[in-house]
């Protein structure tokens, strides 16, 4: 069993390169985004709340996300493993999702860190609100969201590292080269 975290700021292409991952390795792709974004469709409690802090730029409150996780992760038993995708992103959730999976005799094998430069991620985000119709991809809340990244999920960076689980790949340049990137990164890491 393969468990990744993708991690990085928003527009760095976690949702882009999982999609490929889950093709190669036959992984469950867990999307924290995702699955807001289906709560939100739904107009569920869960949604309605989300979505107050999902349109302005913020983080949705750890004690919500963590609820949902509980009730999403079971969903995949006898999974090959997980890619988790914008999860975790705080320490809270960092250290939850170990103990989680602990409990299930689990572990995360490595996080996966995609580097691509601030400007460049306003770049494609914005591109991709073109036709999104997500009301996060607009400029102040993409600059918003950025900032939130830095203050309160690039911190967990340091939970990885001392458990030698971190690994920072160039996100830059054509999604076929990065994805070749990633896998060798697994490749070397893991096999
Ligand atoms: P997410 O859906 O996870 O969104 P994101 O981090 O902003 O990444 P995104 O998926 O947009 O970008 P990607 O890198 O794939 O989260 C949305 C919101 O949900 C958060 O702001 C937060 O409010 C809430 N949330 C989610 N999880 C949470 C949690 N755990 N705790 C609390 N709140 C949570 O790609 C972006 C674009 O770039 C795409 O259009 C893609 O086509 C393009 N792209 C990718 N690679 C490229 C390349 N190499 N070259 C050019 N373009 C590329």
């Amino acid at each position: 069993m393969i468990n990744l975290v993708l991690f990085g700021p928003p527009g760095s292409g976690k949702g882009t390169q999982s999609e490929k991952l889950i093709e190669k390795y036959g992984l469950t792709h867990f999307s924290t985004g995702d699955i807001l974004r289906d709560e939100i469709s739904g107009k569920t409690d869960l949604g309605m709340k989300a979505r107050a802090y999902m349109d302005c730029g913020e983080l949705v409150p750890d004690k919500d996300v963590i609820a949902m996780v509980i009730k999403n992760l079971d969903k995949h038993q006898g999974s090959k493993g997980f890619i988790f995708d914008g999860f975790p992103r705080t320490k809270t959730q960092a250290r939850f999702l170990r103990h989680e999976l602990t409990d299930r005799d689990m572990r995360i094998n490595l996080m996966i860190a995609l580097n691509v430069e601030r400007e460049e991620l306003i770049t494609r985000i914005l591109k991709r609100g073109e036709n999104s119709g997500r009301p996060d991809d607009e400029r102040s809340v993409i600059e918003k969201r950025i900032e939130v990244y830095h203050k309160q999920s690039a911190p967990i960076i340091e939970f990885y590292k001392m458990m030698h689980k971190f690994i920072s790949v160039d996100g830059k340049g054509g999604i076929e080269d990065i994805f070749k990137r990633i896998c060798d990164t697994i490749e070397r890491s893991i096999a």
